[in-house]
């Protein structure tokens, strides 16, 4: 059971992020509008939210995912892959130790995004990208081997139009992931139900399992009708604003 989210609102310079699409300068109102949606749909969940005020310094912020791994044990503290962003993670530290007392970090050389990662109960999946390298999979998967869960890298650097893991890889529960086309052959894979996004939607797939829920955005209707026709209860959220600046639904929260 999922029971707490650490979330933080854009900031007004939010469109000065990075981003690689081509959909547009968000708009910062609505980005606020479509934030307090989200946050409504967690506590829907049953979560009880930490809401961060905007962080000026850093206009990705509101991304907040990739600045730690939260295990049952444990928090990981990443080294993020865009060297603007390294700055995020020394403001999330104090937030999570009023929760974990142990705090561990990925260290230099290696670089780690949140969004790298993808907890699917017993496994998790570990993305090598352009933000996250070898070093930084490596020290992370040797903290989770500690906890003794199971570890699997995937160099995903060739895979077009993906920022991170889970901007193509989600995990719904009970051995089962949503996936885009270009991961769907992954040996790594073996042993777990795929649900596959539509061709014309990997956007979506970057959806999140939340207790009795699962968070998809809106504006595709053939991932939606795969998962209600498979019995999930979802939550549709438009994150229009938020997908302009490369993010989604998953790299809006840390969840534990
Ligand atoms: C970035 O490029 O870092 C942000 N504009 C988007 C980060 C999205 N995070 C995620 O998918 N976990």
């Amino acid at each position: 059971m999922i029971t707490h989210a650490i979330v933080r609102k854009p900031g007004i310079n939010f469109a000065d992020g990075l981003t690689t699409s081509s959909l547009g300068r968000p708009n910062y109102k609505t980005a606020l509008q479509q934030h307090e949606k989200y946050c409504l749909a967690l506590q829907r969940c049953g979560l009880s939210l930490t809401i961060l005020e905007p962080d000026l310094d850093f206009p990705d912020s509101t991304f907040v995912e990739d600045t730690a791994v939260l295990t049952s044990r444990s928090a990981i503290l990443t080294n993020p892959g865009a060297l603007n962003r390294v700055g995020e993670v020394t403001a999330i530290r104090p937030v999570l130790s009023r929760y974990y007392s142990q705090i561990y970090t990925i260290d230099e050389p290696g670089t780690l995004d949140g969004g790298d990662i993808c907890e699917a109960d017993d496994d998790y999946f570990i993305g090598i990208s352009g933000r996250t390298n070898a070093c930084g999979a490596e020290q992370l998967g040797r903290l989770l081997e500690q906890e003794h869960y199971r570890v699997q890298l995937l160099d995903i650097r060739s895979v077009p139009g993906i920022l991170h893991l889970k901007s193509g890889l989600a995990y719904l529960g009970e051995k089962r992931l949503v996936v885009i086309d270009a991961l769907a052959d992954r040996p790594e894979f073996n042993g777990f139900d795929l649900v596959h996004a539509p061709p014309t939607e990997d956007y979506a797939a970057n959806c999140v399992r939340i207790n009795n829920y699962v968070l998809l955005a809106a504006g595709f209707p053939g991932l939606q009708a795969k998962l209600e026709n498979a019995g999930y209860s979802l939550i549709v959220l438009n994150v229009s604003e938020f997908q302009k600046m490369d993010g989604g639904l998953s790299c809006l929260s840390l969840r534990f």
